[in-house]
């Protein structure tokens, strides 16, 4: 399938490439790599993702050309899709995609459907920018800093800044090669990690308010209502990556994030460490992602739906869903 994949892109002129709604450093940093692999070869690229790139990624090269709207799929040959589960997660725009005439989708959640006409799916790759590296060698291609630095951010925040189960010697082998290809590990880090606004701080103080242990401490929460946005002067996107701080209570086994979204939505982020599957979690509730890392969105009231959510995990904890 590698080979495959690499023979389109030779073989292709003109590409959309689109990645999920509130995309990640892994959706950022794939789109990035593969935009400007591709335009290398002398192609036609457009990168689309319906939500706006987050601060923290705003210094990935090819970042700040990432469009929030297209237009006709008769545009378009091939339409590569990254790290989406689903078509859908791909937001308003699914719908002219999936007129496109062939479709690639490369993903690497474990619950990822095969909605294109070819599917590399590989859940045991890092990130899907992982994947995009070894298509890259397929071709092959040789990496400029700019793609290298897209690719090493997306594995970089894909495990968690080299500290999740994914942390695996090829993970690592390919970050290493991207140093070697110009990337400044000490520079991106700064970006990602070190380049808060005060209002940031502002905002995790008050979710850090909301933690809540249950299950004897197995489960830890927290959560964001749009108040607490409006009273930091802060956004969604500043939220990004709070629920690593239930997650590294020494006891939670399950953390989960609350968000409260407009139109009655609350976004739910989970993460576990092993033993527990979050994905059939999600699942259950109509989401996806992986064994330790999924999310979903459930319509409802605020409160309710905090307090539904965290009695069903307290169920899920004792094997009552298993
Ligand atoms: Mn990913």
């Amino acid at each position: 399938m590698i080979a495959t994949i690499a023979r389109e892109f030779k073989n292709n002129e003109r590409f959309l490439v689109a990645t999920h709604v509130n995309p990640d450093g892994d959706a950022i940093g794939s789109m990035g790599a593969l935009a400007l692999v591709l335009e290398g070869m002398a192609k036609q690229v457009v990168a689309y993702c319906q939500d706006e790139v987050p601060r923290f990624l705003r210094f990935l090269p090819y970042s700040d050309r990432i469009v929030r709207e297209i237009s006709g799929p008769d545009r378009f040959e091939v339409a590569v899709v990254l790290d989406c589960g689903a078509l859908d997660r791909i937001g308003s725009a699914a719908e002219v995609l999936q007129h496109v005439r062939k479709i690639i989708h490369i993903d690497h959640h474990s619950s990822s459907g095969d909605f294109g006409q070819l599917n590399l799916v590989r859940p045991e790759c890092s990130s899907t920018a992982e994947i995009l590296y070894e298509i890259f060698q397929a071709i092959p291609v040789s990496l400029t800093p700019e793609a290298a630095e897209n690719i090493y951010t997306a594995i970089l925040t894909d495990t968690g800044s080299f500290r999740f189960a994914n942390t695996t010697a090829r993970a690592l082998a390919i970050a290493s090669e991207m140093v070697s290809h110009g990337v400044v590990p000490q520079k991106v880090a700064g970006e990602i990690y070190e380049s808060m606004s005060p209002e940031r701080i502002q905002l995790l103080a008050l979710s850090l308010d909301t933690l809540t242990l249950r299950s004897n401490g197995r489960l830890a929460a927290m959560r964001v209502s749009r108040r607490m946005l409006e009273e930091t002067g802060t956004s969604f996107i500043d939220t990004d990556g709070f629920v690593n701080y239930p997650r590294a209570i020494s006891t939670a086994e399950i953390a989960i994030f609350f968000r409260e979204m407009d139109s009655d939505q609350v976004n739910v982020s989970l993460r576990a460490r092993a033993g527990l599957n979050v994905a059939e979690f999600a699942r259950i509730h109509g989401g996806g992602g992986h064994h330790n890392a999924a999310a979903f969105r459930v319509k409802g009231s605020w409160s309710e739906v905090v307090e539904k959510v965290l009695t069903a995990a307290e169920e899920f904890i004792a094997g009552g869903l298993q």
